[in-house]
């Protein structure tokens, strides 16, 4: 079996409201769906969700980085080649989200030839994950209102509540009025996206101290080197590394540094092979880790459901799955759905998605 063509096709799908975090908004899906075509006649799917202010991809640039430079180094070469692959695709630095998503489109391949579901191939540990969900910037008690809407609507509740607005005070509300509307029940982790300095972060998690927060993720920027491992050694809660830790060199350097506690292992930077690489690293050093969202749609919630639902240390905490319940439409043919705070997996040989045509072709950008 031999990879033959690669297509990337740009779509845009708007959400009901845009998610607002401390580096950015996201009002619409721009997105990039990756088809990976093999001379047996399969086909792996995935989307790349570019965040340009995290990791400076766009839609245009995925695009063009798949189109002319990775698809001419792929095309010829067996989809289980995987470290081949990944060897050419290293040879270019940065584009971590189109890299991932040529690494999920081949291991779809991969488990439609074996007939099996990707999830099995990577650890078969379970067949469900439990959810969290996001909370965005907005007044408190908008925040409290969309909480509750989602714990009586799907079952979750587990929120990772986004911070690092100025003054902390206006977050350290926020999360106080959530824990009380939500009560003791309710595990609760806020995200800075980088926003706050390493001095502000370690204010507004001491005042929080009370909340039973879980952890807090990326409060400050990465370059901060010495302000994070000062934080990282005082915070009353575990720091966990997300955009500072994206590819495993990054990880390892973080958690060497004693800046960082935990990680969160995203599909939509690291695929599966590297997501599995960044998990046995911190296995191997004892760390905990969480399956974060990258604003996924369906088929990036799918992988990170196929990720999450493999390995016990991914099935521990709840995994971010449901930035999709936002968007207006989607381009799987089978909708996921979240029921008592739960995402089961595909038992589909592969990934399991089967794209909308229809859909597509009324959402393509080309
Ligand atoms: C997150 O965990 O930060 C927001 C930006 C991004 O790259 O991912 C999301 C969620
Ligand atoms: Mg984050």
């Amino acid at each position: 079996m031999k990879i033959d063509s690669i297509e990337a096709i740009p779509f845009a799908i708007p959400y009901r409201k845009p998610l607002r975090f401390a580096s950015g908004e996201v009002p619409v899906a721009e997105h990039v769906l990756v088809r990976v075509r093999t001379d047996t006649g399969i086909v792996g799917t995935a989307e790349a969700p570019p965040r340009p202010f995290t990791y400076g991809e766009t839609q245009g640039s995925v695009r063009s980085v798949i189109d002319g430079i990775f698809a001419p180094q792929l095309i010829g070469l067996s989809p289980l080649a995987r470290e081949r692959l990944h060897h050419r695709l290293n040879r270019t630095v940065g584009n971590p989200v189109a890299k991932a998503a040529l690494d999920l489109a081949v291991w779809d391949i991969i488990g439609q030839s074996c007939g099996l579901p990707v999830t099995e191939l990577l650890g078969g540990y379970t067949d469900r994950v439990r959810v969290a969900h996001m909370i965005g910037f907005a007044p408190a008690a908008e925040m409290v209102a969309e909480a509750e809407r989602i714990r009586g609507t799907y079952g979750i509740t587990t929120f990772k509540v986004k911070v690092g607005r100025r003054p902390v005070e206006q977050d350290v509300a926020a999360c106080r009025a959530l824990r009380s509307a939500l009560g003791p029940g309710a595990e609760l982790y806020v995200d800075g996206n980088r926003g706050w300095t390493a001095s502000e972060s370690a204010r507004a998690l001491n005042a929080m101290a009370d909340l039973g927060l879980a952890f807090a993720e990326e409060p400050c920027p990465a370059d901060d080197v010495l302000g994070r491992r000062w934080l990282a050694g005082r915070s009353p809660v575990p720091i966990f590394g997300d955009e500072s830790t994206t590819r495993p060199a990054e990880v390892t350097r973080e958690l060497l540094a004693g800046s960082a506690n935990g990680i969160s292992i995203k599909t939509a930077r690291t695929g599966f092979t590297y997501s599995q690489r960044v998990l046995h690293l911190c296995e191997g050093l004892g760390v905990e880790v969480v399956v974060g969202n990258q604003v996924d749609g369906q088929l990036g919630s799918l992988c990170g459901a196929a990720f999450a639902a493999a390995f016990e240390p991914t099935s521990r905490r709840a995994a971010e799955l449901s930035n999709f319940l936002d968007l207006t439409d989607d381009l799987l043919a089978e909708p996921l759905s979240i029921t008592d705070g739960q995402l089961p997996v595909r038992e589909a040989p592969g990934l399991g998605i089967e794209i909308d045509e229809e859909k597509l072709a009324h959402y393509r950008q080309d």
